[in-house]
């Protein structure tokens, strides 16, 4: 179990508010998700740190870009929000058009974690991130979140419905996996450290 544990005692490493002033370094995982989807408190949880990533009650506010260092030396990006409808048309154009650069050309990037609400998943704009990463040929592992939020039952059929609604990604060949996850319960974090542990480890 080399994988265990290696969000833990994270470190912050930097903020930047512009692609051209990201870090040199060469091995991240980008962590994305529209804004409220759980993004900071799934950060939160893996790296056992109550305040590393904000949680807030009032999204979309960060737009900059975090890194933080991992302990097996691989970096996690905290990227900005997208979606939110309280912002302006332009600036939310500006964010995605900002993510999909990130995502289509960072060489960097290992691997790409998308958070989204279990009770609202594979929305629009998620998808057009799935696009905009799909050419990378990279794994994306996605965390359907806030799960307590949901019965057993409901849990099992949001996870088989997302798998189906997947599959035109999966047959363009995307290395795509899912889990239920929930940072109230603490559910799903060995299963994520396992998948993203492993990217580090492939390379
Ligand atoms: N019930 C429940 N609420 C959550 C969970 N994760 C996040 N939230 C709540 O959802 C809201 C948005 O969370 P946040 O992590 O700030 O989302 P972000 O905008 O994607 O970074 C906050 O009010 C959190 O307390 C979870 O696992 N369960
Ligand atoms: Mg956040």
């Amino acid at each position: 179990m080399p994988y265990s544990n290696f969000f833990r005692e994270a470190q912050f490493f930097t903020t930047v508010n512009h692609l051209k002033d990201l870090p040199e370094v060469d091995k991240e995982v980008a962590f994305v998700g529209r804004s409220n989807a759980g993004k900071s408190s799934a950060i939160n949880t893996l790296t056992g740190h109550n305040r590393l990533a904000y949680v807030s009650k009032t999204p979309g506010r960060t737009q900059h870009i975090n890194y933080f260092q991992l302990k097996n030396g691989g970096f996690m990006v905290d990227l900005p929000g997208y979606g939110y409808a309280a912002v302006p048309e332009s600036v939310r154009k500006h964010w995605v058009g900002l993510l999909g650069d990130y995502l289509a050309s960072r060489e960097a990037i290992l691997g790409l974690v998308m958070i989204m609400d279990s009770r609202h998943p594979l929305k629009e704009l998620d998808q057009v991130m799935l696009d905009f990463f799909l050419p990378r040929e990279l794994p994306v592992h996605i965390l359907l979140s806030k799960a307590d939020k949901l019965s057993r039952q409901e849990q099992m059929k949001t996870l088989f419905a997302v798998k189906k609604a997947l599959k035109p990604w999966l047959s363009e060949g995307m290395q795509l996996s899912v889990q239920l996850f929930s940072s109230l319960k603490k559910t799903g974090v060995e299963e994520v450290e396992e998948i993203v542990g492993s990217w580090f480890e492939s390379i």
